[in-house]
């Protein structure tokens, strides 16, 4: 065992725990995300200081701003009129940069990223309606009503929900895994922000075929593939291809609701294997995917695993969940 001196070890435990505290006290006025119409008491609410997955959404916004500027640099190298944001030409130029398929991601994978992160965000708020709750009918509030260890029924579909389980179970990794995909299928891309990509995985070995009409480009909601080219693991040649559908979570939301099953109207209709998506600061836009792992037989309540970060048969009252608008995704396929 190496033998350190106390005080120096001491010292910088200290300096680092100050630099911690200045640090979250600052980050934490910054965040606050507006109430959402269900909150009663119309006051703010502030997020908890450690949730990790508002943290990820914060990079994430980050990425987009990015990403945002990075495209504005090519937009001027590329000279003549500028497209107008919003028009027709400005998505044109954006999706042919952010194309996973296409020339940058090659040449540029990390400027690749940031133009992908920001082409996704101006899809969404361009292309993409808004997810609302589901209609309200017998249940009320946050639909949290309704869970019994009773309700779950075992429906005769084809899809292989014990499949996808066990696929998730397999793959979830853990949040102190380093690198953070060391646990993941070295068969996919291995993506910053990966819970859909995991989804879409446990989706797949649960059995559900992927679908790539011609006519459709990749970011289109109706497709939903995954092609791996190579044998490179977690494809660190970056030649891999998929679609929106995939990786993205709200065009899996769309593509689940178009081809492979309803939103359900509260957690007590989902079985294993179905999805639940998250919206965190009550936007519309989704933000974060995972799968219904188990289910907790004291009361019902489903468990989710998820990657970003790893996160195995999480109870959805979690401290990282529970203050998130859910979208209950049941899959009847
Ligand atoms: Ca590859
Ligand atoms: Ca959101």
């Amino acid at each position: 065992m190496k033998k350190k001196k106390p005080f120096g070890w001491r010292g910088l435990l200290f300096l680092f725990l100050l630099a911690a505290v200045v640090f979250v006290g600052s980050w934490q006025k910054g965040v606050v995300f507006a109430a959402g119409n269900d909150n009663p008491t119309g006051k703010e609410q502030y997020c908890s200081i450690n949730d990790e997955l508002i943290e990820r959404h914060i990079k994430e916004k980050e990425k987009v701003e990015k990403g945002r500027k990075t495209f504005e640099d090519l937009l001027r190298q590329r000279g003549g009129r500028k497209p107008a944001y919003g028009s027709k030409e400005y998505w044109q130029i954006l999706a042919e940069y952010a194309d996973p398929e296409g020339k940058l991601r090659k040449q540029d994978p990390e400027k690749w990223e940031l133009l992908d992160a920001y082409a996704y965000d101006y899809y969404v708020k361009n292309f993409l309606p808004p997810v609302k709750p589901e209609r309200t009918g017998t249940s009320s509030g946050n639909g949290e009503k309704g869970i019994s260890a009773a309700s779950v029924t075992i429906q005769g579909g084809l899809y292989n929900r014990s499949g996808a389980v066990n696929y998730a179970y397999r793959y979830v990794g853990s949040a102190s895994d380093v690198p953070f995909y060391k646990n993941y299928n070295p068969y996919y891309h291995a993506f910053s922000a990966d819970c859909t990509n995991f989804v879409s995985q446990c989706l797949r070995a649960g059995g559900v075929p992927l679908v790539d009409a011609w006519w459709r480009p990749w970011f289109a909601s109706g497709d939903w593939y995954y092609y791996r080219r190579g044998t490179d693991s977690f494809d660190s040649n970056n030649d891999d291809g998929w679609s929106w559908s995939w990786v993205k979570v709200q065009s899996l939301y769309y593509h689940i609701t178009g081809r492979l099953g309803f939103q359900a109207y509260s957690s007590g209709q989902l079985q294993l294997g179905d999805i639940v998506q998250f919206d965190f600061n009550n936007d519309g836009i989704l933000d974060h995917s995972a799968i219904v792992t188990s289910i907790d037989s004291r009361d019902g309540m489903r468990r989710v695993s998820y990657h970003t970060a790893n996160r195995k048969d999480v109870r959805m009252d979690s401290e990282w969940l529970k203050d998130s608008r859910k979208i209950y995704l049941h899959i009847t396929y």
